[in-house]
């Protein structure tokens, strides 16, 4: 069992040009309010690491941690959300653009572990950027987060309604509850494998 993520926050960067190199970088993608942050948070069993918020848009940076020692040059990178109507079309256009030069452009980049809100399934906004991140040619670790908001008698069903929809096995959706810390464990091993950090 993989223990609480040593995540230092480095600094937040506005632009994919103006990061510093990096060995190896995982990205945490994802609807707004999907539950990025607070996964950060149980990552590293921090209550106040990564800003979280019942308001979206809480996010509004690409957010550096390094994983693991000082100068570990391995980084898990908290993104702003996508699909969050309440920004201004510009604010809106200007979080996408530096989203997706980030996701396109960083050599580090080894993977995004695309968060899809578990009580509410995959979005046709969620299903456009798997598409595109497929695209991209990016590996896709899927995260079903809130796992603890879906009825006990659902979870199976829903377990199958979500790997369906995304094109995926049923074992291949990690679920988690950064609430509960269902599933955390298994994360935190995922990504130090993803990160080659173990
Ligand atoms: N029940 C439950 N609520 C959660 C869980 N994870 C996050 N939330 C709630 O979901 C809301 C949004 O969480 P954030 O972590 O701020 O979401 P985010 O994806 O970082 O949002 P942006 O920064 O806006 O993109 C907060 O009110 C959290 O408390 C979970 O595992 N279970
Ligand atoms: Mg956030």
């Amino acid at each position: 069992m993989a223990g609480p993520l040593k995540l230092t926050f480095l600094r937040s960067y506005t632009t994919v040009t103006a990061l510093p190199h990096s060995h190896r970088e995982l990205a945490l993608v994802g609807r707004s309010n999907v539950g990025k942050s607070s996964l950060i948070n149980g990552l590293a069993k921090r209550k106040k690491l990564a800003k979280t918020s019942k308001t979206p848009g809480a996010t509004r940076l690409l957010n550096a941690y390094e994983v693991g020692g000082e100068n570990s040059l391995r980084w898990l990178m908290d993104l702003p959300g996508y699909g969050y109507a309440k920004v201004s079309k510009a604010e809106q256009a200007k979080w996408s653009v530096m989203l997706g030069e980030y996701l396109e452009q960083r050599d580090s980049l080894v993977g995004a572990l695309h968060l899809i809100d578990g009580a509410v399934g995959p979005t046709a906004l969620d299903l456009d950027t798997v598409d595109w991140l497929r695209e991209v040619g990016l590996p896709i670790t899927f995260v079903a987060t809130k796992a603890d908001k879906v009825k006990s008698s659902l979870r199976s069903k829903r377990r199958s309604e979500v790997a369906r929809k995304l094109g995926v096995e049923r074992g291949d959706v990690l679920w988690v509850s950064a609430e509960k810390g269902t599933g955390i464990h298994e994360l935190r091993a995922v990504i130090l494998t993803l990160l080659d950090a173990t």
